[in-house]
């Protein structure tokens, strides 16, 4: 995110003036949910196969938090950041390639649909395994933070008896850190690897932002059955890091959240927990009717919906236009119907060779990985 374009003095929709709210969120916003609502349609008439997991309701979570990546910042996604890729800059073409499985996808289309990454982008790729992405996250902040030591960034602080506490360090006046984004679900903070990779963040004071996507469901599991806490939030203080709850359908509150948080972990001063309150509006995944909820509750949550919130905030701070908006949508849906086109007539097949030089690394295949590796071997 370019931190230039926020201009505080206007006071805008919290600080966002009219070009700002426009290009850099309402853009992903919209493209996230026409793209995701287009998939939903093309797995439902069968399209594509396998399944697919929507995450329409959760765009103002994703896009308030994947603004603010800079070059080399990790994003360690869960099953539904289609909001936060697109917010970083991934195109609807190489979503598209993932999700149909085609040689050009960015994953190398060897796996699950909605759990992939994209090197290119420093998406880290998931595993199907809930929660799993929050422990890589914890370990690309700790490659950050040993960069930065190696780079003669970090000074430790020792004590008196020549004991160091870890976390005990500042970061040289004027440097930055690189930040891993880690996204996860309510059902996921009941997970052992989830408490691991906070409680090592907490103790090593790590460039982290955990966002707790709220949604109330794990599959069909209530979050009052999974979580023993109020908020989510809460369960930062275990870890020596601030929570903070936000409403996660008001991406100018979740964008100034995160912000914050971003500010203090490229500065040194550690982790932040921040839980969305948010929803998704289709089940789990496409083959699931989510017989476990009512329809009163969908429909409560679909009256705040992020576009809905996006226009009202942006209204009554007198920065929404009509114009803008059609234009945006038109760009968008443009950029939608042309990546289809392609994924269906033009793509390519992956070939079985693909899938050996994916699973051992091999370089020819993932170019961004060695050049990013040729990097840090010189720190
Ligand atoms: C270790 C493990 N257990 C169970 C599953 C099956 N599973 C996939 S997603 C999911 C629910 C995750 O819920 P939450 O973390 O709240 O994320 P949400 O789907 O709501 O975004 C479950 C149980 C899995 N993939 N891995
Ligand atoms: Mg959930």
């Amino acid at each position: 995110m370019n931190s230039k374009k926020i201009n505080q003095k206007q006071k805008k929709s919290f600080g966002v003036d009219q070009q700002t709210a426009f290009e850099v969120l309402y853009h992903p916003l919209l493209k996230a949910r026409l793209l995701d609502e287009r998939m939903v349609k093309l797995f439902n008439q069968g399209r594509f196969g396998g399944t697919y997991f929507s995450g329409c309701g959760q765009e103002a979570t994703n896009v308030g938090a994947g603004v603010h990546m800079v070059e080399g910042d990790i994003l360690a996604p869960s099953h539904r950041q289609l909001g936060a890729m697109v917010a970083r800059g991934i195109t609807a073409k190489r979503v598209l390639a993932q999700v149909y499985s085609t040689a050009e996808s960015p994953d190398g289309a060897q796996q699950h649909p909605c759990h992939f990454g994209d090197p290119e982008l420093d998406i880290v790729s998931p595993t199907g395994h809930v929660a799993i992405q929050v422990v890589l996250a914890a370990g690309s902040a700790y490659a950050y933070l040993l960069d930065a030591y190696r780079k003669g960034d970090v000074k430790i602080n020792w004590d008196k008896d020549g004991i160091v506490w870890a976390g005990n360090w500042t970061l040289k006046k004027g440097s930055k850190l690189n930040c891993a984004f880690a996204f996860f679900g309510d059902g996921a903070t009941a997970k052992g690897d989830f408490h691991e990779s906070v409680n090592f963040a907490g103790i090593h004071k790590l460039p982290v932002i955990y966002m707790a996507e709220n949604n109330i469901w794990a599959e069909s599991v209530h979050v009052t059955e999974n979580v023993p806490v109020e908020r989510l939030s809460d369960r930062a203080a275990a870890y020596g890091m601030p929570g903070v709850t936000v409403d996660g359908q008001n991406v100018f509150e979740v964008y100034h959240a995160v912000q914050e948080a971003v500010e203090r972990a490229r500065s040194g001063g550690g982790p932040t927990l921040v839980e969305c309150l948010t929803y998704r509006y289709h089940g789990h995944s496409m083959i699931d009717p989510a017989d476990y909820r009512t329809d009163e509750e969908v429909e409560k949550w679909k009256k705040r919906d992020p576009l809905i919130v996006f226009e009202q905030v942006a209204k009554e701070d007198g920065i929404w236009s009509d114009k803008l908006a059609k234009e945006t949508e038109d760009r968008i849906n443009n950029e939608i119907e042309e990546a289809i086109d392609w994924v269906e007539d033009e793509s390519t097949k992956p070939k079985p060779d693909q899938f050996i030089d994916v699973t051992f690394r091999d370089p020819k295949f993932n170019d961004a990985i060695r050049k990013r590796w040729e990097k840090r071997k010189n720190v």
